[in-house]
């Protein structure tokens, strides 16, 4: 358990940026996979891959079916799929989630984690959010959850057995002792868990014993990470996970946050995924420095992969990053009507319905152009960025008008009007991040809504603080969703842009 990381080039940390919280990574051979917890999106548990831990690309997405996650239309925004492990034993990968709005805690298994991924495995014995995985040498399976508890279960069953038995719950008096993993490092196991609760104050903790149910031993060190109480530009750190590197060395996957803007700060693209080394001493981890340019790790780097700019629409599904609240019906969602266009038909009146007809993709940097042909001949929809229903900017067209409307909690508003030639438009929303704070109460970004005229240039119609589609402002575990949606009728897209700003 001795190699530390050498120190290369910077990377930019998070490494999976955006609305991806409570990543679990497990390492099959010399491939690393990792998963997310998604809240009331569907589809749902977004699975990464990856060889170097650094350059991560969507492979697929575990819940993907309503036989595998059912959202009810009253499922609140946050609520729906906690957080998830994901764990490669016995040459298949396991996945164990917590439905808050469904089916409680529920298992998935699959040989290839690009999917597909089978029907739940209920575990009605299991009780609490944050169910973690792990294996005894004899083939004992454990199930650790928040609090923390642990019981035996037989992970192809979901049969439990035995009541749950406490184990070590942190320190004395810190709340949330939460997203427990469990681990069997040289001669010890490891529960690794968070505590703090997942904002400012969050942290990691670690303990050591004998058997997976201990008795445990805290780390004298505790919390090994945490950044409550600093000006890092990074915060909330917490919800870690183990794994050994390509040459052996030990990292972190982790959430956290940037808050940007002046006081208390407001973070707009969720809890992002983030990787920093790990050493031993005296047989317990320290982790190593957290930066958003970090070194590279000392083994040969993949090629980052070339992300488009445009998604034409032209495949006769979705690519795996769009997401929808609660349920996506092919009746209301497709690229199969108009071919190389998105057909999306109303089932809301606006971005307020809990079920909308809405397709995003995270917000994943803190500037960013995003650009929209849509068509509303027969309907009325648009673009919008999305934290939740009560809270939301969009530019809407109807046939020889867009608008632009802003919902801030109980606030409603229609922005601005301005009229349009009839037939296809272009909207485009521009994101653009505080760069020099200069007032206390500056907000994190801009938001800059509006339509491109006949030679393409940008017509701003409204330029919104950004601090009310914050989680701050809007509560919940979510971040911004960027995408399409349709309010009336049916409302046809050409073509879908995002673009990254350099900040
Ligand atoms: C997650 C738990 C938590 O399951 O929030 O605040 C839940 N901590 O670890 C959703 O991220």
């Amino acid at each position: 358990m001795s190699s530390t990381p050498e120190r290369g080039n910077p990377i930019s940390n998070p490494v999976i940026p955006g609305f991806h919280p409570d990543p679990s990574i497990c390492r099959a051979g010399e491939d690393y996979y990792l998963a997310c917890s998604s809240f009331e999106y569907f589809p749902g548990v977004p699975i990464f891959h990856s060889r170097d831990l650094v350059h991560w690309t969507q492979i697929g997405n575990a819940l993907d079916r309503p036989s595998q996650l059912r959202l009810p239309p009253d499922t609140n925004s946050s609520g729906g799929l906690y957080a998830p492990t994901l764990r490669y034993h016995d040459g298949r990968f396991w996945l164990i989630v917590t439905n808050v709005s469904g089916d409680g805690n529920v298992l998935f298994t699959a040989t290839d984690p690009a999917g597909p991924w089978s029907d739940p495995i209920r575990l009605p014995g299991v009780h609490g959010i944050d169910p973690d995985l792990a294996w005894d040498d004899d083939g004992t399976c454990w199930c650790t959850v928040a609090g923390v508890s642990q019981v035996r279960i037989d992970p192809r069953t979901g049969e439990t057995f035995g009541e749950p038995r406490r184990l070590w719950s942190g320190a004395p008096g810190a709340k949330a002792p939460e997203a427990p993993h469990l681990y069997r490092i040289g001669g010890y196991w490891y529960l690794l868990i968070a505590e703090g609760g997942t904002e400012r104050c969050h942290g990691v903790s670690i303990a050591r014993g004998r058997t997976p149910a201990g008795p445990f031993e805290p780390c004298p060190a505790n919390p090994i990470l945490t950044h409550r109480g600093t000006d890092h530009p990074i915060q909330n750190t917490g919800h870690g996970d183990l794994v050994q590197g390509p040459d052996g060395s030990w990292w972190m996957v982790f959430l956290g946050v940037r808050p940007h803007g002046g006081t208390p700060g407001w973070h707009v693209l969720g809890r992002e995924t983030f990787l920093a080394p790990v050493t031993w001493v005296d047989d317990w981890p320290v982790v190593g420095e957290v930066s958003p340019a970090m070194a590279a790790p000392p083994w040969p780097l993949q090629e980052p992969a070339v992300v488009p700019v445009r998604d034409d629409f032209d495949l006769s599904e979705l690519a795996v990053g769009w997401i929808s609240p609660r349920s996506r019906p092919a009746q209301n969602c497709t690229t199969k009507e108009r071919a190389g266009w998105l057909t999306l038909r109303a089932r809301g009146e606006s971005l307020d319905d809990s079920e909308v007809t809405f397709v995003g993709r995270r917000q994943q940097h803190l500037s960013c152009r995003t650009r929209v042909l849509v068509d509303p001949a027969e309907g009325r929809g648009g673009m919008v960025v999305r934290l939740d229903e009560e809270h939301h900017y969009e530019i809407e067209a109807t046939p020889g008008q867009v608008q632009v409307l802003a919902r801030i909690g109980p606030l409603r508003s229609v922005v601005a009007s301005h009229p349009t030639a009839v037939g296809p438009v272009v909207l485009r929303i521009e994101v653009t991040a505080t760069r020099q704070v200069t007032d206390a109460r500056q907000g994190p970004d801009t938001v800059s809504l509006g339509v491109e005229d006949a030679k393409g240039a940008f017509v701003e119609l409204a330029a919104l603080d950004g601090r009310y589609l914050s989680t701050e402002v809007a509560g919940g575990f979510t971040g911004r969703v960027i995408g399409a949606y349709a309010s009336a009728g049916t409302v046809h897209f050409d073509w879908f842009d995002y673009e990254p700003i350099e900040d």
